[in-house]
C-alpha cells in the first residue's frame, strides 16, 4: 500500500506538472501579464518549488491504515498543511497569491485533484471486483462458519491479524489482497488467509476449521436407539478408507479417536443430554480448495422424551439433514419411536419458530437400527422399510414425519458395525442436500 500510494502521489504530480507546462507553453499570451515574459524561468522555478512541496508533504502516514486510499490521504494532507503547519500554510497562501510558483501551483491543483479522483475510482473499482470475487469463492468453498465448540453459526470466522482479532477478513479499503501492518503483510484472501489463526466470533475459541465447508447432520432417537453407534460407524468407515480424490479423512477432535477405538472394541457410553460439541469428520481438500467438514450432532436420547430439562440444540437452526433412528428390537418400539419423534419435532419447531403448518425442507432419513438382530427389519432391503413400518404399527410415526417433512427416506442398518449401512444413509442425505461431501465419504 505504501508503494502504491507513493507511486500514485508522484504520478499525480508528474501528470499535473506536465499538464501545466503544456498549458503555459501553448496558451500563454506573449504579451499581457508580466510574468509571462519570463515563462521558461517561471515554469522551472515554479515546478521545482511545487515538486519540493510534494516531497515535503508526502508522509509515511499515507501508507497507514487510516489513509488507505490515495485521495482520502491527499485531502488529509491538505488539511494538515493549512491547519497544523501554519507556516507552510501561510507560505502556500502567499505563493498562491503573489509568486510565479504560486500560479504554477494554482494551475496544478485541479489537475492534481483530478488525478487522485481517477486513481481512487480505479482503486474502488478493483476493490469492488475483488470483494465480489472473494465472496463468490467463499460462498462456494465454505458457505458459513460453524463453531465446533459452541455450535453457533457465523458467516466468517475471526482472524488473527497481527495480534488483533479481526472479524471477517476480506478485501476492503485497507487492502485488496493483503493488509500491511507494522509487523508485516497479512493476506486477506485465498490460501494465505485460510492459513491464519482463526477464532469463533461468538465464544472466541481458537478453531481449526480452515474455512472448511460444513455439512451438518442432527441425530435424533430414543436412548439406546444407536445414535452414537451410528455416528461412529459412519466415521469409522470414512476414517478407515482413504476416501476418493486422494483426500485424507480424520477427526477434528482427537477424543473421537478414542471413542472410535472403544466402539470398535464393543464399548459405547451413553451420551450426556447437555449440549456438547459434535463429532466432526474432516476431509482434507485433495483436489478441492478447502476441507469438507461433516458435523454429526449427537445427544443423549433423554433430551427428546423431555425427562431432562436442557438447553435447545443450536444446530437445529442450521442443520442440513436429520437422521431419525429407532430400535425395533426394544420393548414397545413403535410407541417409543413416535413419542421420541414428537419430542424432537416440537423442540425443532420451537427453536426455528415454525408452526405446524410449515413443511420442513431439510431431508430426513428414518433408520431402523439393529437390523442384524432377528425381527421384522432383519435383512430387509431399504426399499421395503417404509411398508414394513406401516405393517408393524409405526403408522403414526410415518404419517407424522411425512406430514412434517417434504423429503423422507427410509433405511435399515446395523449401527454396531462399520459395514457401510450407516454411511449409505449419510451419503443419501448429502445427495438430497446437494452436498459435494457425498463423493468423499
Ligand atoms: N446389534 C446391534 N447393536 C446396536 C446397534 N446399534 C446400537 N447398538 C447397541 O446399542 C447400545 C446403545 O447404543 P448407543 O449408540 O449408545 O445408543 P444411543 O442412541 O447413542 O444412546 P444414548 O446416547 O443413551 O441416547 C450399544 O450397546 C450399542 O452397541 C445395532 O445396529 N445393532
Ligand atoms: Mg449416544
Ligand atoms: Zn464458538
Amino acid at each position: 500500500m505504501y508503494k502504491l500510494n507513493k507511486t500514485a502521489w508522484y504520478l499525480g504530480y508528474a501528470i499535473s506538472v506536465f499538464v501545466v507546462w503544456m498549458i503555459v507553453y501553448r496558451y500563454c499570451p506573449e504579451t499581457g501579464l508580466i510574468w509571462t515574459a519570463f515563462k521558461w524561468i517561471i515554469l522551472i522555478i515554479g515546478t521545482i518549488i511545487a515538486l519540493a512541496f510534494s516531497m515535503i508533504e508526502f508522509d509515511e502516514n499515507l501508507s497507514s491504515r487510516e489513509n488507505p486510499v490515495v485521495f482520502l490521504g491527499f485531502s488529509r494532507q491538505l488539511t494538515a498543511a493549512f491547519t497544523e503547519h501554519v507556516i507552510t500554510g501561510g507560505f502556500l497562501l502567499i505563493s498562491v497569491l503573489g509568486t510565479p510558483a504560486g500560479i504554477v501551483m494554482l494551475l496544478m491543483t485541479p489537475v492534481f485533484l483530478l488525478c487522485f479522483v481517477v486513481f481512487d475510482a480505479i482503486y474502488m473499482l478493483v476493490l469492488a471486483i475483488a470483494r465480489s470475487k472473494d465472496r463468490r469463492q467463499y460462498d462456494s468453498d465454505t458457505g458459513r462458519f460453524l463453531c465446533p465448540e459452541c455450535g453457533r453459526s457465523f458467516y466468517r470466522p475471526s482472524y488473527d491479524v497481527d495480534g488483533t482479532i479481526t472479524e471477517g477478513l476480506c478485501p476492503s479499503k485497507i487492502g485488496i489482497k493483503n493488509i500491511e501492518t507494522s509487523s508485516g503483510i497479512i493476506p486477506c484472501t485465498g490460501s494465505g488467509r485460510r492459513a491464519l489463526d482463526q477464532y469463533c466470533p461468538g465464544c472466541s475459541a481458537r478453531v481449526y476449521t480452515k474455512e472448511g465447508k460444513p455439512f451438518v447432520v442432527s441425530m435424533v432417537g430414543a436412548a439406546s436407539s444407536g445414535k452414537s453407534s451410528f455416528v461412529l460407524s459412519v466415521a469409522g468407515s470414512a476414517v478407515g478408507a482413504s476416501g476418493k480424490g486422494a483426500a485424507a479423512t480424520g477427526f477434528y477432535y482427537t477424543r473421537d479417536d478414542v471413542r472410535l477405538s472403544e466402539y470398535r472394541g464393543g464399548r459405547i457410553r451413553p451420551t450426556p443430554v447437555a449440549y456438547q460439541p459434535p463429532c466432526i469428520l474432516t476431509v482434507e481438500p485433495g483436489r478441492l480448495s478447502t476441507p469438507r467438514l461433516l458435523y454429526m450432532c449427537d445427544i443423549g436420547g433423554a433430551f427428546f422424551t423431555g425427562s431432562v430439562e436442557t438447553d435447545l440444540q443450536p444446530q437445529y437452526a442450521y442443520n442440513d439433514a436429520v437422521v431419525f433412528l429407532f430400535d425395533p428390537s426394544r420393548r414397545d418400539p413403535a410407541e417409543t419411536a413416535y413419542k421420541t419423534y414428537l419430542g424432537f419435532i416440537n423442540r425443532y419447531r420451537m427453536l426455528n419458530r415454525l408452526d405446524a403448518s410449515h413443511r420442513l425442507s431439510v431431508p430426513i432419513s428414518v433408520v431402523a437400527t439393529h437390523s442384524d438382530r432377528p425381527g421384522p427389519f432383519n435383512g430387509l432391503p431399504n426399499q421395503g422399510v417404509r411398508q414394513r413400518m406401516v405393517d408393524e404399527g409405526y403408522f403414526n410415526l410415518v404419517n407424522a414425519i411425512e406430514k412434517d417433512f417434504q423429503r423422507v427416506s427410509y433405511f435399515a442398518c446395523d449401527a454396531s458395525r462399520e459395514d457401510g449401512s450407516a454411511s449409505a444413509v449419510v451419503k443419501h442425505l448429502c445427495h438430497e442436500a446437494r452436498s459435494d461431501m457425498e463423493g468423499l465419504l
